[in-house]
């Protein structure tokens, strides 16, 4: 299942708070799921805000992956807004963008925004 956090906190933050409850920063491995956490985002509150997800490449620069997930490697299918990842100053953690509808950006870890939890049990 997953949790909608509000409250904005960088990425490392955000993941640890994740870990916390028994789960990890949302990590959409097929398309369907990215679909239903899209889906799940029009709704009020939670259509106003960006989202941090598990999407990182603080590894290695340009190589996403999904952290903590079974399945780390990330598909290319439509995550991403044209001309996103560009690795802007400096960009190393993935964002559900919410003013290019929810399509994927990456930015600053360290920028503080609500997050998504997914605890693979319930
Ligand atoms: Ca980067
Ligand atoms: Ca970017």
């Amino acid at each position: 299942c997953y949790t909608f956090n509000t409250s904005p906190r960088s990425w490392p933050l955000a993941q640890a708070q994740c870990r916390a409850m028994g789960g990890h920063l949302v990590a959409m491995e097929t398309e369907d799921e990215y679909n239903f956490v899209r889906q799940s985002l029009q709704n009020t509150p939670y259509v106003r805000h960006s989202w941090w997800t598990s999407a990182t490449d603080m590894d290695r620069e340009g190589s996403w992956v999904w952290a903590a997930a079974d399945d780390r490697s990330m598909n290319t299918f439509g995550f991403w807004i044209e001309n996103e990842p560009n690795d802007f100053g400096g960009e190393h953690c993935g964002i559900l963008d919410q003013a290019h509808s929810f399509a994927m950006n990456d930015k600053n870890c360290s920028l503080k925004l609500p997050f998504i939890c997914e605890n693979t049990y319930g």
